[in-house]
């Protein structure tokens, strides 16, 4: 059997309801996460954190799309509170470069070199945004070699404009991600 990963997507505060950047719904995730963390086919679980300085680009106030959200060491960066962090071996940040989106938990070279260096080569991946940071985590974990599962039943969407995640789930099929609605039980 494949060694395998869960890596949970920014399941952050600001990222939930009552949130600077609220994902509709995003707290629902919770239970499935933790279920999901506690499955033995991980031999690895990872939570990423959205982790960016005062005056990242992707502000408005910079010019860029977003309110602020997640600033580093703020209660809106916070993992949510449900997140059993019992259940997480390691926390991977990314953000920081006040250049880049980073959308992708990719775009710090830890993540890679933890899944390499404990002969990882299947994750999967799922949180919040299934638009955004779910989206180019997995398309950065396919490009990287990874085979890649994406659960629906434990991601939500920003969906700024309608069935953007839709549409984020057919390019992820379409790349060679499997995605599963998990969580399902059948009687
Ligand atoms: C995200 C927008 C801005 C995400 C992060 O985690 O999906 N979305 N920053
Ligand atoms: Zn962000």
């Amino acid at each position: 059997m494949a060694r395998e990963a869960l890596v949970i997507v920014d399941f952050q505060n600001d990222f939930t309801p009552g949130g600077a950047l609220a994902v509709p719904r995003g707290d629902e995730i919770a239970d499935r996460l933790n279920e999901l963390a506690g499955e033995s086919r991980f031999d690895l679980v990872i939570a990423t954190r959205d982790w960016h300085p005062s005056d990242h680009s992707s502000f408005r106030e910079q010019g860029g799309p977003w309110p602020r959200h997640c600033v580093q060491g703020t209660p809106g960066a916070k993992l949510h509170p449900r997140l059993d962090r019992s259940r997480i071996d390691a926390v991977i940040d990314k953000g920081q470069d006040p250049a880049t989106e980073g959308y992708s938990a990719f775009e710090n070279p830890e993540l890679e070199q933890l899944l390499r260096e404990r002969g990882i080569e299947r994750v999967t991946v799922v949180g919040l945004a299934t638009d955004y940071c779910v989206k180019n985590t997995a398309l950065d974990a396919l490009r990287r070699g990874f085979e890649v599962e994406v659960d629906t039943s434990a991601t939500r969407g920003v969906d700024v404009q309608p069935g953007d995640s839709e549409r984020a789930l057919e390019e992820l099929r379409r790349s060679g991600a499997k995605i599963v609605a998990g969580g399902a039980r059948v009687p």
